[in-house]
């Protein structure tokens, strides 16, 4: 049987497979209902084919994929769904109409070329679907697809993933327009082809945090499947299913912070994303690499994992955090200190970046034991809750420790790692107060959402607790209205992955 990112995104002609029975099932048919005719009211015609693509909520595995490690998320039911048309070469219109059911996103209107600029000084919320059409493009045309000459398009967008959320409502957007485009040019590639080619896509939109090369947020999109989390390994591109323990539940819940990551980058992601690098690169000289050898190939912690095992191998262990403690100090380092160690100029290491400069601009000093003792912790965690999952403890005793891990996640996040808020801490705080096996923050933190394991059976008391004790003092202050709790406030079973829908 072919592993399932060599599938093709698959093609329905019902919602059933996605959406299920019952009253998710109406739920959806209603949704498409209104989406459709919305579409004829805006556009004069109905829309060729739909393709759906779901948020995600990260369990385990925080800030360490652009480090090289494997994450562990689930897709959930919230997302995105594109309807297009594509316009006849003979037909006049010749331009992109991106048009949204929610009146807050005005229609935006592009030219159909191929190539064009992404206006990135103007921000307007059309230019994930523009990112997704030239990253289809480029990508197509260097497959030797031929895609003609440019033609008009109609494209009608309706989503229920909170954005700025850590639900990757961003990814969401960006797939599901990529594979609207396939569906409309009758394209269809293999689930890891479209899981680096919308990677490629999200790079035009320029808020690419930290300069790395993929997102989990677009993996797990695009590879969910229904039932499963998915463990997920980059470089190439794969996804094993981890199926979860009976009788558990995740409830998300947004702690109403937003984390604004573009106007923070510097300080917050960018930032850790710099102290991991140069903690790979003092690790590697003091465990023995030539600093230059060090500074050209050691761009991530795990690219020095084996040196730190080998050490702590002497040492009768086979924790890299071995060497994390031996080598660094906890004391905050200064750019002088760890340039006497590197024999070269940080701006010079990280010149070839200029995000990274402007990490370097703003930081006060560097925390290289901590960053790099939670990501090697971090990383074992993820094999520790995939681990537990197919181990012969009964469900109880499962779920009670991954509840644990999470926990753990939670602690190193917070203490080590320092991408939580004071919101965050309160609403984690919460959950495990009424019953939650495990909470963390998940997502790049600073704000957004946390995650908590529950077990099912106390699911309803639990989110009349959660309701009563985080969000009710907000509802009053009229941070939120009381008709939006289920946007920020719901439980979750994983969802499936991408689809086309041709009905
Ligand atoms: P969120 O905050 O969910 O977009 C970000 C990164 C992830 C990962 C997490 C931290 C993007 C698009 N996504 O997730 O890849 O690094 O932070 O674990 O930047
Ligand atoms: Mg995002």
């Amino acid at each position: 049987m072919a592993k399932h990112e060599e599938l093709p995104i698959p093609i329905y002609s019902s919602l059933a497979p996605v959406y299920g029975e019952g009253s998710q099932f109406e739920e959806a048919q209603l949704r498409f209902d209104r989406l459709k005719s919305k579409f004829v009211e805006v556009f004069g015609q109905p829309p060729q084919a739909f393709a759906r693509s779901p948020g995600r909520v990260n369990l385990i595995g925080e800030h360490i994929d652009y480090e090289g490690y494997s994450v562990l998320p689930m897709a959930i039911r919230q997302d995105m769904i594109v309807a297009i048309r594509k316009h006849d070469s003979g037909e006049t219109e010749k331009s992109l109409r991106i048009a949204n059911v929610n009146d807050k996103y005005t229609m935006c209107t592009y030219p159909a070329d191929h190539d064009q600029e992404v206006d990135l000084k103007n921000h307007k919320w059309g230019h994930y679907f523009i990112c997704a059409y030239k990253g289809y493009h480029e990508y197509a045309k260097a497959k030797g697809v031929n895609v003609g000459m440019p033609v008009g398009l109609d494209i009608m967008v309706d989503g229920t993933v909170p954005t700025g959320s850590g639900l990757s409502s961003s990814a969401a957007f960006v797939c599901s327009s990529t594979i609207a485009l396939m569906a409309v040019f009758d394209v269809n590639f293999p689930k890891k082809e479209v899981a680096q080619l919308t990677c490629d896509c999200e790079r035009h939109i320029g808020t690419q945090s930290g300069g790395m090369d993929q997102d989990q947020g677009l993996a797990i999109s695009i590879m969910a499947k229904t039932g499963f989390a998915e463990l997920i390994d980059f470089n190439p591109i794969r996804a094993t299913d981890v199926q979860l323990p009976d009788g558990g539940t995740f409830v998300i819940a947004h702690s109403l912070a937003e984390s604004q990551k573009a106007v923070t980058a510097a300080t917050n992601y960018n930032n850790r994303v710099v102290e991991c690098r140069l903690a790979a690169i003092v690790l590697g000289i003091k465990l023995g690499m030539k600093p230059q050898e060090v500074i050209s190939k050691v761009k991530t912690l795990s690219d020095v994992e084996g040196l730190c095992v080998t050490f702590a191998g002497n040492h009768g262990s086979s924790d890299p955090v071995l060497a994390v403690k031996e080598f660094l100090h906890e004391e905050p380092y200064m750019a002088e200190d760890i340039e006497k160690i590197t024999e070269e100029k940080l701006t010079k290491i990280l010149g070839d970046n200029p995000t990274s400069l402007d990490v370097l601009n703003a930081a006060k000093h560097f925390k290289l034991y901590q960053r790099a003792a939670h990501v090697y912790d971090e990383a074992r965690r993820v094999y520790g809750f995939k681990d537990t999952v197919s181990s012969n403890l009964s469900d109880e005793d499962k779920l009670k420790k991954l509840g644990d891990l999470m926990n753990d996640s939670h602690y190193s996040c917070s203490v080590l790692y320092e991408c939580s808020c004071p919101e965050l801490e309160e609403l984690v705080n919460i959950c495990r107060e009424n019953g939650a096996l495990g909470a963390r923050l998940t997502g790049a933190g600073w704000g957004g959402c946390a995650v908590a394991l529950v077990k099912e059976s106390i699911v309803p008391q639990f989110i009349i607790n959660l309701k009563e004790k985080f969000y009710q003092s907000r509802i009053d202050k009229g941070v939120i209205n009381k008709n939006d709790l289920g946007l920020y406030f719901f439980a979750s079973k994983p969802s499936s992955g991408a689809a086309i829908f041709k009905f």
